[in-house]
């Protein structure tokens, strides 16, 4: 609930952030149960032995359990969400632990059944129980209680932090739109740095949370939570850890190519006091935040003759006098295009979809499954723009997935990892191609080849900027939850992170030592785990990839559609309805034919952009 799904055992925990699922992990037998002296107390029969048939029965009440509680979790922090006061956050806090401590119960208890040997889905769904929190609290008494008022309150401090500007208070909305469009570099300065005044008081919080979650981590038999983390992708976490790094090595070439680009356009645009033609991007100049995705610079570094590509979405939503609704209907008419059945009544009446003006409520996007079954809601404080239509795609791809695997068991209703929940939407996100729009009336006239440029190079901004920023995120979590980065080096390593991957520094070239930066990112003091992206940004491209052979496309990737395509969305339906019950590969090869996360579609999509990235670049001195 409130993160995202959480997992169900997370439910828990929950609650939280951009989707929810009911059951969050899985994991294969060889990383199951790390610590493994679970016989102890188990239920036993007359032999004074636990049996196959008591894991049944276990697993049927858990089940029953978890569901039950998740109705009521969703419901307060849905509420909490859309209503932020002192008495919503005490009750989001009290319905957390009380979530959180049934998931630990029945982690500890599902070690029990360990040595068994079960049927496949049994084991499974154990292993889900056991690794899937995504913030477990010790078993200790208060340990729940103390850690879910501690998330409550930075959740709450994030999504009601301001700061004043001419004098009036404004929120992340008003600010970052600031960073989005001024071109003022002390405005600029002033807002990013202001921003961050509100996450300063979250470090000792953070602390504290970090040392009560690690607790419960080794309860469960995990070195820490890091391990416990990692442990959700059906492989042993070093494994994984070392798929991450291959990944990133096939994609850092064009990040670097990408950087080097924009570096130069932006020292074109503000000379050389404010940004230097060498080293690093100062990071309130790339028209984001958290400097995560970079396309509302894209004039600055436009290629040559494609400054007006035509393919500005926002300018295109505006001057068909959109609204934020009718850009949640367009998304919904793409998927009803691809065969899905339509939104029920219900996520129509019951989502927020723009921001209240009378009460603080979170803005961060997210979508909801309040009932495990239909009752599937979206929360955005939608702005008519293209970013916030692609955030619309995005959102409704968590909804039609979590109703897809929802006729599953109640702990196989999940991602087939968490990065496939994330890559849902933006796959169909990619099929918003200039033929796309024109089927749907926002432009007249598809461009010819000559804006391919500028549509690879605006969308390159976006994914390909993105891709390191969603690496050092929990590169740096991982680092604080080892135990390897102490609350005194929380900033600076999180500014060495920012530096190496990213290749940015802050504005003013050094930050306070009372700074928290991490803090003023969305998913830190909010405790989703971020590895998540950085993997759906790599496989949107492979689904992308798959879907366009599957239609039989011949052209560029960044040309093909799939809108309008049932056979390709039967396919794709045939994945989703599958949510956790199998090994991820499975999932995978069952829309893919690959069992493999893989990098080289998005280099592919992106070859033309690169090649002329390179030319552009000969001359001058990248990396930083
Ligand atoms: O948090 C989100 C979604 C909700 S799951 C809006 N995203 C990440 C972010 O905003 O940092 C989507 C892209 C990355
Ligand atoms: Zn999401």
């Amino acid at each position: 609930m409130r993160k995202w799904m959480l997992g169900t055992a997370s439910l828990a925990l929950l609650l939280a952030a951009c989707s929810q699922q009911a059951a969050e992990n899985n994991e294969s037998p060889e990383t199951a149960f790390p610590g493994t002296d679970q016989t102890d107390a188990a239920p036993v029969n007359e032999a004074g032995e636990v049996t196959v048939a008591d894991a049944a029965a276990f697993l049927e009440d858990a089940e029953a359990r978890l569901l039950e509680d998740w109705n009521y979790t969703a419901r307060v922090f849905w509420v909490q969400a859309n209503f932020i006061t002192d008495d919503t956050n005490w009750l989001a806090s009290r319905a957390g632990a009380a979530s959180t401590e049934l998931a630990v119960e029945l982690a500890n208890e599902a070690a029990r059944y360990a040595h068994l040997d079960l049927p496949p889905d049994m084991e499974r769904k154990l292993n889900i129980l056991r690794n899937g929190i995504t913030l477990p609290a010790p078993s200790t008494e208060g340990a729940a209680a103390e850690l879910s008022e501690i998330t409550t309150q930075l959740g709450s401090m994030y999504s009601t932090g301001t700061y004043d500007v001419d004098g009036e208070p404004a929120d992340l909305e008003v600010l970052s739109d600031i960073i989005e469009t001024s071109r003022d570099p002390e405005i600029l300065q002033d807002v990013w740095q202001g921003w961050r005044t509100n996450s300063v008081e979250m470090a000792p919080l953070y602390a504290r949370m970090v040392e009560i979650a690690n607790e419960g981590a080794n309860e469960l038999g995990f070195d820490n939570l890091a391990d416990m983390w990692l442990s959700n992708y059906d492989m042993p976490p070093a494994e994984m850890e070392a798929e991450v790094e291959r990944l990133w090595s096939q994609v850092e070439p064009l990040y670097e190519q990408l950087h080097c680009h924009v570096r130069a356009g932006l020292n074109d645009e503000y000379g050389d006091a404010v940004q230097p033609a060498t080293g690093p991007i100062r990071a309130d100049l790339l028209g984001n935040m958290w400097a995560q995705q970079w396309s509302n610079i894209y004039d600055l570094v436009a290629p040559e003759g494609a400054a007006d590509d035509g393919l500005d979405v926002t300018a295109l939503l505006e001057a068909q006098g959109y609204t934020a609704e009718d850009m949640v209907r367009t998304g919904e008419a793409f998927f009803s295009s691809l065969g899905f059945d339509p939104l029920p009544e219900t996520f129509w009446t019951r989502s927020l979809i723009t921001q209240p003006r009378d009460r603080t409520v979170v803005c961060h996007a997210s979508a909801w499954d309040i009932d495990a079954v239909d009752d599937i809601r979206i929360k955005m404080c939608t702005a008519v723009n293209g970013e916030d239509f692609q955030t619309v795609h995005h959102e409704l791809g968590h909804n039609y997935y979590q109703r897809a695997y929802s006729t599953q068991d109640f702990l196989f209703r999940g991602g087939a990892h968490d990065g496939f929940h994330e890559a849902i939407g933006d796959f169909v996100g990619l099929s918003i191609t200039p033929e796309y729009l024109q089927a749907i009336g926002l432009i007249d006239e598809v461009p010819s080849a000559d804006a391919d440029l500028g549509i690879l190079m605006r969308q390159a901004l976006d994914k390909i900027a993105f891709l390191p920023f969603g690496l050092m995120m929990d590169q740096w979590r991982w680092g604080v939850l080892r135990g390897d980065t102490p609350p005194e080096e929380y900033n600076s390593s999180w500014w060495e992170l920012r530096t190496r991957y990213q290749g940015i520094t802050p504005p003013g070239g050094s930050r306070p030592g009372d700074a928290f930066d991490p803090g003023a990112k969305y998913h830190i003091p909010n405790n989703t785990p971020y590895l998540r992206y950085f993997l759906s940004f790599i496989m949107q491209f492979q689904f992308h990839q798959a879907a366009c052979e599957m239609a039989g496309w011949e052209g560029p990737l960044h040309r093909c559609s799939i809108y309008g395509n049932e056979e390709v969305g039967q396919r794709f339906l045939a994945m989703m309805e599958m949510g956790q019950s199998q090994p991820w590969p499975d999932a995978l090869e069952a829309f893919t034919g690959t069992r493999e996360m893989d990098g080289s579609a998005i280099i592919a999509y992106f070859a033309p952009l690169m090649e002329y990235l390179e030319e552009q670049n000969a001359d001058r001195q990248c990396g930083w």
